[in-house]
């Protein structure tokens, strides 16, 4: 029976825990570039014990990030200051992953503690595109740009260009952010997807999207790394995006080269109060994906406790569990989870801190 502290190993890379932090948007870049703080952000949550450490939302284009103070991997210049970071998670014993990300009718927005809302063109806000020319509602009111074919092809290459600058910046994990009401969600949610093409209408042509773009990327990210896709594993809405097929999905992403599905849900459309938060309210997800689809899963949402983590993973509900809030809380979980679950020799810390505690 597999538990919270054993190691994980999916093709050539090991993780030395079932722990892995959460990709957590920053909104502190400025111009898509990484600084000290993610340095810091993310370099003390490897000290902190975590086996993988997924950066956050990262846009591949100017166009799909959430707010102007998101990262990015558009250009060249963006990679030097992630090598510093991948270098540093690496030396302190975690795997450094990205998650690689585009808004679509989510961007142009003010971030959160600014008021979350959408940005106008004279408030440094942009243009945005989507499948369907349909605001997102609520605060976020911009209408997006219908996307022609030339616009799909150009974000595919968006996500292509940006794999290969995430390898060259040292990641070992790559993740495709295609939940959360983002471009790819919704694409393959019909509520956001109103199309009459071959990206819209049948489960079929509405995840040709996502599929596309997964392939691309698989093309150019080596195999023998890992790569995970997050979805919404349910839109929670009447006449929305099911978990039937999000099965469906997985099993097409599993034959097309995905490694693991990292089982979120919801955030397509503004209201939540169908929404049954609790803890671990999105494992059955993760669970019904393992089991069905047949491939890896990762579990997420209000995973606080180290006897809860430890469970989803020794009733194989998951094969990975990923916080969030609770690693922002803090960031030596692993290590006070090693200590709760009596296996403190399996995560002893860095020797500048193990000798004194
Ligand atoms: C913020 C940005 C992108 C995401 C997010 C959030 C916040 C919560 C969440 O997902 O679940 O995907």
């Amino acid at each position: 029976m597999p538990s919270l502290f054993d190691t994980l190993k999916i093709k050539d890379v090991t993780l030395r825990n079932r722990i892995g932090v959460s990709p957590m948007c920053q909104y502190s870049s400025h111009d898509g570039m990484a600084n000290d703080w993610h340095l810091v952000h993310l370099g003390s949550r490897a000290i902190g014990g975590a086996g993988l450490v997924i950066a956050e939302a990262t846009a591949v284009e100017p166009r799909g990030r959430i707010s102007p103070q998101d990262a990015g991997l558009w250009s060249d210049e963006q990679i030097e200051p992630l090598k510093r970071i991948t270098k540093f998670v690496k030396e302190h014993g975690a795997v450094p992953g990205i998650q690689l990300a585009h808004a679509g009718r989510k961007g142009s927005a003010a971030r959160p503690w600014e008021g979350d809302q959408s940005l106008a063109d004279e408030e440094s806000g942009w243009e945005i595109i989507a499948p369907s020319p349909l605001a997102f509602g609520h605060k976020l009111w911009r209408v997006p740009k219908e996307m022609d074919h030339n616009d799909i092809a150009r974000v595919q290459q968006a996500f292509r260009d940006a794999t290969k600058r995430a390898l060259e910046a040292g990641y070992q994990w790559l993740e495709l952010h295609a939940a959360h009401g983002y471009l790819c969600h919704s694409f393959y949610s019909p509520l956001s997807n109103h199309r009459t093409d071959e990206y819209g209408g049948s489960f079929e042509n509405r995840i040709r999207f996502v599929l596309e773009t997964f392939s691309a990327m698989r093309e150019t990210w080596p195999e023998r790394l890992p790569f995970s896709v997050r979805l919404s594993c349910s839109d929670w809405v009447e006449g929305g995006w099911t978990i039937q097929e999000a099965i469906e999905l997985s099993k097409k992403l599993k034959e097309r080269g995905a490694d693991m599905i990292d089982c979120s849900s919801g955030f397509g459309a503004p209201d939540h109060k169908n929404y049954p938060f609790a803890p671990g309210w999105q494992v059955p997800f993760s669970e019904a994906i393992r089991k069905q689809a047949g491939i890896a899963t990762a579990a997420v949402g209000l995973i606080t406790e180290p006897k809860q983590a430890d469970e989803i993973i020794r009733k194989e509900q998951a094969d990975l569990a990923l916080l969030a809030r609770q690693m922002l809380r803090d960031p030596y979980w692993p290590y006070r989870a090693a200590i709760a679950l009596n296996e403190k020799e399996k995560a002893p810390g860095p020797a500048a801190y193990a000798h004194w505690i």
